[in-house]
């Protein structure tokens, strides 16, 4: 039948087709898009008792709409990522009951019992002790067992292959790791930004800088990545008195410098932390770039003594920890000023009343963890760089 662009109404038969979906009641549906890129629908039983999340990749850009075309085979690099990850941490995942590659659609567990983090975080709530940490060790779980600590040599080289996502990694290339520091039509700010939007552009030494990042993230293939892990793409909450964490959404997924992911993740906590130092709203969001650092290097760490190549030796892994360490700040910086003078800004800021001190503060510190992130070698340094922002 070939690639059919799936609307509410279509969704029962589909799922019934696709042998999701036997009961004698049609699900009711709903569509739930919030993302930049793509259509997710939920569709529940009558009595309420079973429901489904159903999420299809559109031929373009869903909030820009067919003026920008997008391949609607990244769906592939989702689905890839997914079942990688279900291999290693399936507790940190929605469970995936089947991936249609004709019309790049994945049917999943519908999660909508829990809530994104950035909403949480936006209401005012704390991240409390188990989120950040979770995510840490997300990132060492997977990333262990898909790089070449954790795999062998040959399954590497078929796994980089098998996930070349040229266009996805456009991009972030364009949209995090380039335009910012450009003329781009992409671009826009608020008008009290205009000073450091100027001078970020002028700024030879942070460009260069940035397309040292830019390089190695399209050069170093350390792991498959997430690719997008930002506080939208995680879903928390509380299941049978447990607290549970879920990263959804890998479809930047690609073959890429582990830095990537920690630093996305970081970035969007620390605007976080911006909007709530703002609002007088401030909790535990100083902890997070530390927890999630010390899970992961706690979690990467007990997972060494299994890693497939004992040439990689143990003060190996100490330099390749501080290299992570050392590309998550700078990743983090990059994505702290795309989010404010480029493109897909944050409801972290946009929806204060004045957003421009918090963002001017966050653009200092994205441009500081930049330029600054090989002398910042602790969380603590981190630290006292916000401490000393005006
Ligand atoms: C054109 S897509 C813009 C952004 O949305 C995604 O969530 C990624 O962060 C991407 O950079
Ligand atoms: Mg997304």
């Amino acid at each position: 039948m070939g690639y059919r662009i799936l609307e509410t109404d279509d969704i029962p038969a589909y799922l019934r087709e696709r042998g999701h979906w036997d009961d004698a009641a049609d699900p009711r549906v709903r569509e739930v898009s919030d993302g930049n890129m793509n259509r997710v629908f939920l569709a529940t039983s009558t009595d309420g008792t079973r429901s489904l999340a159903v999420k299809q990749a559109l031929p373009w850009v869903r909030v820009a709409g067919p003026s920008w075309p997008m391949n609607p085979d990244r769906a592939d690099a989702e689905a890839r990522a997914y079942e990688q990850v279900a291999k290693v941490a399936p507790d940190k995942i929605p469970a995936v009951h089947g991936y249609d590659p004709e019309n790049y659609a994945l049917v999943m567990e519908d999660m909508s019992d829990l809530e994104v983090l950035r909403t949480l975080l936006n209401e005012g709530a704390p991240y409390g002790p188990h989120t950040s940490a979770r995510i840490g060790e997300f990132v060492a779980q997977f990333s262990f067992a898909t790089s070449d600590f954790g795999m062998a040599s040959a399954d590497r080289k078929a796994l980089i292959a098998a996930s070349v996502s040229p266009e996805l990694c456009k991009i972030t290339e364009d949209v995090v790791l380039s335009e910012p520091y450009i003329e781009h039509e992409h671009n826009h700010w608020h008008e009290g930004l205009d000073d450091l939007a100027a001078q970020f552009r002028a700024d030879a030494g942070l460009r260069t800088e940035v397309a040292d990042l830019r390089h190695t993230f399209m050069t170093g293939a350390q792991a498959l990545l997430h690719g997008d892990l930002h506080t939208g793409s995680i879903m928390v909450g509380e299941r049978e008195g447990a607290p549970v964490v879920r990263v959804f959404d890998p479809e930047f997924s690609f073959v890429g410098p582990i830095g990537y992911d920690l630093g996305l993740y970081w970035a969007n906590a620390l605007v976080s932390e911006e909007r709530a130092r703002a609002l007088g709203t401030l909790s535990d969001h100083e902890d997070q770039l530390r927890l999630s650092w010390e899970a992961f290097e706690t979690e990467f760490r007990r997972l060494w003594p299994t890693r497939v190549d004992p040439f990689f030796d143990d003060a190996y892994l100490d330099r390749f920890l501080c290299r992570v360490w050392t590309e998550s700040l700078g990743y983090a910086g990059t994505e702290i000023i795309r989010r404010i003078i480029g493109f897909a800004h944050l409801t972290d800021l946009t929806t204060l009343a004045d957003p421009i001190p918090a963002s001017r503060r966050a653009l200092l510190l994205g441009r500081e963890l930049i330029l600054r992130r090989a002398e910042l070698t602790s969380p603590n340094a981190v630290r006292e760089a916000v401490a000393s922002l005006t």
